[in-house]
């Protein structure tokens, strides 16, 4: 029996590129994201390496998460590694001018959503017990605090949190559980933060290095396939030209 990989958010960025990545290693694909057509290209793209089930699935919906999981095909429900990947952040600027329409965006989707996958697939993890991986998306942003962060940073700080109660709970199970932290990656992120401004998403990674998906992929597929008795709790990864900043001090003109 194959092993089963499920992603969410594999239209796009790391959730893509790890699809890729696990394929290249013989796993089968559980991809499932909001844009079908996206998926529809990733699995003619990878169907000759593996089996591949696809799903347009919107994670904020726990009816329909708990549906597909419950209509996995057979071949399909062997997870061995769940990706919580799919999340967005929103509203680039201060607290005080947000559209709180766009804070419950990030909470829905980055918190909401992220419990609802995992509280559906947990039972087929655990099935597979010793070995099995839940790989949570995080962030830098989760640690540290940066302006125009406010609920994105949160919502990721909710991960690593409920990433590590996670672990107490699963002792024993043989689950797994990992919060993967990234800093700055070019994706389509700034894209989604940005509502469209293809110029902004350009300029903040243009003259720098930052990480690619393929990148973060790699890292996924590095905890997931770990020897069973070993569990990274938490990878908090930057590129070499990313670090902090100096403390923001408010002075009298
Ligand atoms: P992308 O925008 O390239 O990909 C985001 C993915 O999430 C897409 O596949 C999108 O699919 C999916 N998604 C968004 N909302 C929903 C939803 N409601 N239901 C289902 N799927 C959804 O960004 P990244 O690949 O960069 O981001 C992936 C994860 O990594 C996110 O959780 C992000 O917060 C995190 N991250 C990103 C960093 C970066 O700098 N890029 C750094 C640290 C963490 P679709 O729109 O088709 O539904
Ligand atoms: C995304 C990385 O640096 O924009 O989580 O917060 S950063």
């Amino acid at each position: 029996m194959s092993n089963v990989v499920f992603i969410t958010g594999a239209t796009s960025g790391f959730g893509r590129a790890t699809a890729r990545r696990f394929a290249a290693a013989g796993w089968a694909l559980v991809l499932s994201g909001r844009r079908l057509e996206r998926l529809e290209a990733l699995r003619d793209e990878l169907a000759a390496q593996v089996p591949v089930h696809i799903g347009a699935l919107d994670v904020r919906d726990a009816e329909a998460v708990k549906q597909f999981v419950a209509d996995l095909p057979e071949g399909f429900r062997n997870v061995r590694a769940l990706i919580n990947n799919a999340g967005l952040a929103l509203a680039p600027v201060p607290a005080q001018k947000v559209d709180l329409a766009d804070w419950h965006t990030m909470i829905d989707t980055n918190i909401t959503g992220l419990v609802n996958v995992t509280h559906a697939v947990l039972p087929l993890l655990l099935q597979v017990g010793k070995g099995a991986s839940i790989v949570n998306l995080g962030s830098v942003a989760g640690e540290w605090p940066y302006p125009g962060g406010h609920v994105y940073g949160a919502s990721k700080a909710f991960v690593k949190q409920f990433s590590f109660n996670l672990r107490c709970d699963l002792q024993g199970t043989g689950v797994r559980v990992t919060d993967i932290a990234p800093g700055m990656a070019e994706t389509e992120f700034t894209l989604v933060r940005t509502k469209g401004d293809q110029a902004a998403s350009d300029k903040l990674y243009r003259g720098t290095t930052p990480l690619t998906a393929e990148d973060i992929a790699e890292q996924i597929y590095y905890v997931a396939t770990l020897p069973e008795h070993v569990n990274i709790n938490r990878l908090e990864i930057m590129p070499t030209r990313q670090a902090w900043s100096p403390f923001a001090i408010d002075r009298d003109a």
